[in-house]
């Protein structure tokens, strides 16, 4: 990798990140990589020489390196640098010609999608490597701007400093110039004063004696920047607030000076001794137990499963259940109207992208020993590959539970006790959005269950507050949320992940959307000693307004994707259920702009009709985006979806009300939902999987514990 390009990437994480990290960026291959694993096209390979290999295989750096070239062909400025590169991923070709591609075929023509900018404008642009031609280049096509490119954010960053005012205010402040960090929130979008230029939001904190400046706000100084013309639009200065303490804020581990109270847990990894059971080929089909899956890194998306497919326990025939899944946007609205706060409503997904935000995973912490790790190759700015190393992970995960069991009490003369150990594949991420860490898990049980979890980290957003004690805070207690130190407040806020999720069902695109709902009866007099039961009723839904669904306890339904053409041989529709987890909705008024612009999370469940051009629920352009180009604006169109190409769109998310423990950095809370087969199997899929036996494992037994 040239230097320069060393420079440029160390500069977008410094500006994007705010990370003091210590990774090297040049592609090393990870030392803990099992070369044991699978066959020899499991190897890493050169990436400046790798090839696609498969339909739906992620740009590579020679295919990056030639879209740069055709772009600059099509407007100088690109190799000028007036023309700015703000995303370019894969053009997926039309699912039947991925659907009909065999492995030895060869590959349907290889297409960029771009978005770029210039002259103030934003190009929604398709590229066509074989031809060298730009075959379409949509200018404005929505309200709202790309995704912010690294050297914007870090050019905004500094903008404050060019300021007199800027000046005033921290000195007034007495906060010396060599300890500010400033970052830069995303500004939302509240109403005609914003629109036709693009802004946002510079915050400065304290970065005095720790790493983790963002426990030391500097509270009351609020800039609005304009990104183009990189200018201060306002200062608002509201007067000092104490800078929190920086003691007890840093939570590396090398500065940690007392151990916590509590006994020593050993080391612990599982072993596999026979090496892991998947495969990785062409460098991005998965193979293991039942399950292939393509995976790939995305700029945007961070993470893309595709094509996942069972093979039937009975025929042995491949079965398909999931043409694509992803995160397609993220929604963390504060809840706090007032100066500094009221527009932080963060749609990372589409303001920042995943794919760069998802640093190297840490080996044995991030993932466990038996991991595999994959990398991201990306475009910069100027259209230059960059490699993002062990972005994702893959490892089999044994947690000690159990799949399925049953000890025969009725039979004590036979001794029934039959139980199967659960192992299942596990393909993560984690990004790092500015303060927030998210990790996303994809895991695949051999049962047919799919399970999405998605686990939250890093720092609270938090304000300073003159105040250091609850009793000082009288009526104020709860203002903006709880106080969890002396001098900050961890404000109340909420998350919202939505999925994308094409299903496919079993070998057709055409699959209907079923609601089973569960009534309640009344028996009637006399009838039955019993004078209510439950009664299972199915609506298939017509439209996408049907499909429209706010969860319920109180009036609960099953969510089932079926394909109606493939039954079972008792005539069941062969079918996946959308299994919701704890979740939360957006409580939010429609009015309120964020919600406007979030109106993806106006309902936990969406099918819409497939449609290659609404992949994003908040929109292709989300940056100050209007609401223009949302899931809800797409659904209201109210689309028949019986029989047809669907997509189901699944909303999972929390509200956090900040305590102490989330200080200095949060434990993890986690959200999840599963796509869980319902009659898609003769009967379970998992009776003839072999019990462990001791024989086959390493000596592992706990040493005395009396
Ligand atoms: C602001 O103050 C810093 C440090 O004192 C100085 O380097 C910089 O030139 C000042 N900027 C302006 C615009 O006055
Ligand atoms: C899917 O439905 C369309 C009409 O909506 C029909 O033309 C097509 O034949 C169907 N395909 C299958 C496999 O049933
Ligand atoms: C497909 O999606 C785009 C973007 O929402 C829309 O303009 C177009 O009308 C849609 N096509 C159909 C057939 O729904
Ligand atoms: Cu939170």
């Amino acid at each position: 990798m040239a230097d320069s390009f060393l420079a440029r990437l160390s500069l977008f994480l410094f500006a994007l990140l705010f990370l003091f990290a210590t990774y090297s960026w040049v592609y090393r291959p990870d030392p803990n990589f099992n070369p044991t694993l699978g066959s020899g096209s499991t190897a890493r390979v050169d990436r400046s020489e790798e090839k696609p290999r498969h339909p739906l295989d992620p740009l590579t750096a020679r295919e990056i390196d030639r879209v740069r070239a055709i772009l600059t062909g099509y407007n100088p400025g690109f190799g000028s640098g007036s023309a700015k590169i703000h995303a370019m991923t894969l053009d997926e070709p039309e699912k039947t010609r991925v659907t009909r591609w065999r492995k030895g075929d060869r590959l349907p023509p290889r297409t960029a999608e771009v978005v770029a900018m210039w002259n103030g404008e934003t190009h929604v642009m398709t590229v066509h490597l074989d031809s060298g031609r730009v075959v379409s280049d949509r200018v404005n096509p929505t309200s709202g701007y790309p995704i912010l490119t690294s050297n914007e954010i870090m050019a905004a960053s500094q903008v404050p400093f060019k300021s007199i005012e800027f000046n005033n205010s921290i000195k007034a402040r007495g906060i010396p110039y060599a300890d500010l960090k400033c970052i830069t929130p995303s500004a939302g979008w509240f109403g005609p004063d914003e629109e036709g230029r693009r802004v946002i939001k510079i915050q400065c904190f304290s970065q005095q004696g720790t790493p983790n400046f963002f426990m030391r706000p500097i509270e009351g100084l609020y800039m609005t920047v304009d990104i183009d013309r990189l200018e201060v639009i306002k200062i608002v200065d509201k007067g000092p607030v104490p800078v929190p303490k920086g003691a007890g804020t840093d939570y590396r581990f090398k500065v940690q000076n007392k151990p916590a109270q509590m006994d020593r847990i050993n080391p612990i990894s599982i072993e596999q001794p026979e090496g892991p059971s998947f495969r990785v080929e062409d460098g991005h089909l998965v193979k293991w137990a039942n399950w292939v899956f393509h995976i790939r890194p995305d700029q945007r998306a961070g993470l893309i499963i595709s094509q996942a497919t069972v093979r039937d326990s009975e025929t042995g025939e491949p079965r398909s259940v999931m043409y694509k899944g992803f995160a397609s946007e993220m929604f963390v609205p504060y809840m706090d109207p007032e100066e500094g706060w009221y527009f932080k409503s963060y749609m990372d997904v589409g303001e920042f992208g995943l794919g760069p935000t998802a640093m190297p995973l840490v080996p044995l912490n991030d993932c466990p020993r038996n991991a595999y790790y994959l990398d991201g190759v990306f475009s910069s700015p100027d259209g230059i590959p960059y490699i993002q190393s062990n972005m994702i992970c893959l490892f089999e995960r044994y947690a000690g539970d159990v799949s399925w069991r049953h000890s025969e009490i009725l039979l004590p003369e036979q001794g029934i006790r039959e139980s199967r150990a659960k192992v299942t594949l596990v393909a993560r991420m984690a990004v790092s959005v500015g303060n927030y860490d998210y990790i996303f898990d994809w895991e695949f049980q051999t049962d047919g269950l799919i399970r999405v979890t998605v686990s939250a980290s890093g720092m609270l957003m938090v304000k300073g507050t003159p105040y250091q004690n609850v009793d000082d805070l009288g009526d104020k207690e709860d203002d903006s949320g709880p106080l969890i130190s002396e001098n900050v407040i961890g404000v109340v806020h909420d998350h919202f992940v939505t999925f994308h999720l094409d299903m496919d069902i079993d070998g057709s695109t055409n699959n209907s959307f079923v609601k089973v709902h569960l009534e309640k009866q009344r028996v009637p007099k006399g009838k039955s000693p019993r004078k209510s039961y439950l009664k299972v009723k199915k609506y298939v839904a017509k439209t996408e307004k049907d499909a429209q669904i706010k969860l319920n306890l109180y009036d609960p339904y099953e969510f089932h994707v079926v394909n109606p053409n493939r039954r079972s041989r008792l005539g069941n529709p062969a079918g996946y259920k959308i299994v919701p987890g704890g979740n939360s909705a957006s409580l939010l008024d429609h009015d309120d702009p964020p919600q406007i612009r979030g109106a993806f999370t106006n309902n936990q469940i969406w099918v819409t009709r497939y449609n290659r051009s609404e992949q994003w629920a908040g929109g292709v352009l989300m940056y100050q985006s209007q609401g223009d180009d949302t899931l809800q604006v797409w659904s209201d169109r109210d689309r028949s979806i019986e029989n047809k190409d669907i997509v189901l769109w699944y909303t999972l998310g929390f509200h956090h009300i900040p305590c102490q423990e989330d200080y200095p950095v949060m434990p993890t809370v986690s959200a999840s939902f599963e796509l869980k087969p319902v009659n898609f199997f003769e009967s379970n899929p998992i009776l003839g999987v072999e019990p462990f036996f001791e024989k086959d494992l390493p000596v592992c037994r706990p040493a005395a514990t009396s």
